[in-house]
């Protein structure tokens, strides 16, 4: 339980809580005062079970049924970077969460195996640093996986090239980052030989929230506890065990650096599926999105059609056959997550009809019963 002792924050603000939160707070008390609840940020969840912050300590927090019988799909419940409004009981071990703020951006992937649900991985975090490791791990497709997902979110994506001290010419894989992602900015680092931490430690701002995504073994938490200071998280005691299957983090936890950043670690995901993600596509493709406004007929499939931008280009290499590969590999994989959705999401209309026709049928047995 070390994280529920490892931070103390003592205003809303040091939480990441700003205008956005306010506004919304401020309106839902309008509509209806609730004077016994309070906001409180979401600082972990283990089993159900959320750890919460607030300026008077931290504490934990389990769902009310209202909420609970009232979501339809996992985004409908907490997540970790997540404002909630609680209420405590004095004296009661566990406060009640009762509503979840709107999220200013939520980073979500599709769970993993054949399920269709979308799941977050971290709610109102302004930039995600992605890591990846100078060995083995590195794969310039995988990032834009992840950066995909990140803008879709509403997110800003970075990269943590990690693990440099094992790599003499790490220089080669940044370059390779950079030309794979125009623009992105790439920090790296060896926490084992302290390179580029300081460096790090300059770009996380105090008050915004940052999470570290990426594989298991990329050193996400032995990062965390180079820039805390101490150790807050376990780590992998034997390296090398990357890529098989041996995850150290288990669940998601947020921190406050010393220079009052906010920080998730989360658990390396092996596997990552794009959601309906047609907006994050578009941020990381904007190249292959500008060319193809190009080509002759709007409708364009790029596919040997006259006036095509994205085939000429192709062809005078200013857009290279990797990247075009990269993105109609992405574009399937959203277009079918869309063709998927539009199906769930008829499903789940009809599972609330279900739900209110369920109460309704309630109501009119209680009636009967009571006259
Ligand atoms: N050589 C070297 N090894 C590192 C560095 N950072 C982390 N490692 C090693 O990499 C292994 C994995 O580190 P973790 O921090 O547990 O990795 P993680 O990304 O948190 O993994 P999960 O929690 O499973 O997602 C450990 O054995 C670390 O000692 C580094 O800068 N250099
Ligand atoms: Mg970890
Ligand atoms: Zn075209």
């Amino acid at each position: 339980m070390e994280p529920l002792e490892a931070n103390h924050w003592s205003s809303l603000t040091e939480l990441g809580w700003d205008g956005f939160f306010e506004s919304y707070f401020r309106r839902s008390l309008e509509e209806s005062p609730e004077p016994s609840r309070s906001p409180a940020r979401v600082v972990g969840e283990e089993r159900g079970l959320f750890h919460l912050a607030d300026p008077n300590g931290t504490f934990f927090g389990v769902i009310a049924g209202k909420l609970r019988y009232l979501a339809e799909e996992r985004l409908d419940l907490p997540a970790v970077g997540d404002w909630v409004l609680c209420s405590r009981e004095p004296n009661a071990e566990r406060a009640v969460i009762h509503a979840i703020f709107p999220r200013r951006t939520c980073i979500k992937r599709k769970e993993a195996g054949r399920g269709t649900e979308d799941q977050i991985l971290a709610a109102n975090v302004d930039y995600a640093l992605i890591v990846t490791s100078a060995n083995t791990e590195f794969s310039p497709a995988r990032l834009q996986r992840y950066a995909t997902a990140v803008r879709n979110g509403g997110a800003e994506a970075e990269i943590i090239l990690s693990k440099i001290d094992l790599c003499p010419d790490y220089d080669r894989l940044s370059a390779r980052i950079q030309s794979a992602m125009p623009g992105i900015v790439v920090h790296a680092i060896s926490v084992h030989s302290s390179s580029g931490l300081a460096e790090l430690h300059e770009r996380l701002t105090p008050g915004k929230t940052f999470v570290f995504l990426g594989s298991s073994g990329v050193g996400k938490s032995t990062l965390l506890n180079g820039l805390m200071g101490h150790e807050v998280m376990a780590t992998q005691t034997i390296s090398g065990f990357e890529d098989k299957g041996r995850h150290t983090t288990s669940s998601r936890h947020l921190f406050a650096l010393p220079s009052g950043a906010l920080v998730i670690d989360t658990p390396g995901l092996r596997e990552f599926r794009l959601g309906d993600f047609e907006l994050g596509l578009k941020e990381t493709y904007e190249d292959i999105v500008a060319l193809s406004d190009e080509c002759k007929f709007s409708d364009c499939h790029h596919q040997g059609e006259p006036g095509c931008a994205v085939e000429q280009a192709r062809e005078d290499g200013s857009l290279s056959e990797e990247r075009w590969n990269w993105f109609v590999k992405l574009q399937k994989e959203v277009e079918y997550q869309k063709r998927r959705d539009s199906g769930e999401h008829g499903k789940n209309t009809k599972a609330r009809w279900k739900k209110i026709h369920q109460q309704a049928s309630q109501h009119i047995k209680r009636k009967r019963w009571e006259s």
